[in-house]
């Protein structure tokens, strides 16, 4: 591995995504790992997209809380643009989940929960997240799931007004109709992507599927809202009402802020699953599970 970046010494690779490569390096004068995200060229190369991410890792740099990935730190040594955060030391949801498959309903009310707490943290700070998906949710060892990669959705290259608005990682599954049409997205767009979420939770699948990304962005526009019980019918239908509000095609038919979102959400899991449902949400085992299988060769 080449020197460092900037006084960070920079480990080994953790992973690569569409936004970039995340390196694990170390803080040299604090003695504490990090994680740095090198951004991808075509983000790091777009003036515009720095601009907008420089201010915003600002604000990023105010996170303070524990269901959210703490920023440190961000470098532009021209052509690179590297954001240095906390390292969290486990596995991202989208690899627990490929694991254990559904999670138990406690289990996918007990995530949520922690997103909606991150979240609601960020949106006061003025930051929406844009690409709320189980990549971007990273769980520690203890079982908590914290927001990563904060604003860093991308515009999706020559795409124009109306065309998918913003690229993904993967296929557009958590995009909110107003992202998918190319027009400005406030914290509701994140409401939605939750929404999605829980209902992949509940279910073990996304509330749209189609062959190609195209085709689940018109379902997102055009098709009913699934109910999550149609698919799972063990699914109880408070729980499932919660998740079908906030994938209501109108922004304005949604919950409105995070919190509104959670409250409901732990009124209808202490109906559903029992006063006591967060004594069985861990989702400890099931991340050892992951860090254990990603462990191997
Ligand atoms: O390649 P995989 O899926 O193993 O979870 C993220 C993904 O891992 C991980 O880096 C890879 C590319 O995005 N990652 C991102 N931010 C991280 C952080 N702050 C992180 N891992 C630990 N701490």
């Amino acid at each position: 591995m080449s020197a460092g970046i900037g006084k960070y010494e920079v480990e080994g690779t953790i992973g690569r995504g569409a936004s970039g490569t995340v390196y694990l390096a170390m803080n040299p004068d604090l003695a504490q790992r990090v994680a740095i995200k090198e951004l991808a060229p075509v983000l790091a190369g777009d003036p515009a997209f720095i601009d907008r991410f420089r201010d915003e890792a600002r604000v990023m740099a105010r996170l303070d809380h524990p269901n959210a990935v703490r920023v440190f730190d961000f470098l532009e040594p021209p052509p690179a643009a590297y954001l240095v955060m906390e390292f969290v030391d486990g596995a991202s949801l989208r690899e627990v989940l490929s694991l254990s498959g559904r999670l138990s309903g406690e289990q996918a009310a007990g995530v949520l929960k922690g997103a909606l707490q991150g979240l609601g943290h960020a949106h006061g700070l003025g930051l929406v997240h844009r690409d709320v998906k189980p990549e971007n949710l990273l769980c520690d060892r203890e079982g908590v799931s914290k927001l990563a990669d904060f604003g860093l959705a991308m515009p999706a290259a020559g795409a124009g007004p109306g065309a998918a608005g913003f690229l993904s990682e993967g296929t557009p599954l958590y995009m909110s109709p107003e992202m998918i049409r190319g027009e400005p997205v406030d914290l509701r767009s994140d409401i939605y992507a939750c929404g999605a979420l829980l209902f992949e939770l509940l279910t073990g699948r996304p509330p749209y599927r189609a062959d190609s990304a195209l085709a689940v962005m018109r379902k997102h526009l055009e098709d009913p809202v699934p109910s999550a019980r149609r698919v799972a019918r063990a699914v109880p239908a408070g729980v499932a009402k919660v998740a079908a509000r906030a994938m209501a095609k109108l922004p304005a038919d949604r919950h409105q802020t995070a919190g509104e979102f959670l409250a409901e959400l732990e009124q209808a899991a202490s109906r559903d699953y029992g006063a006591d449902w967060e004594s069985r949400a861990s989702i400890k085992a099931a991340v050892a599970t992951a860090i254990a299988a990603g462990a191997q060769p």
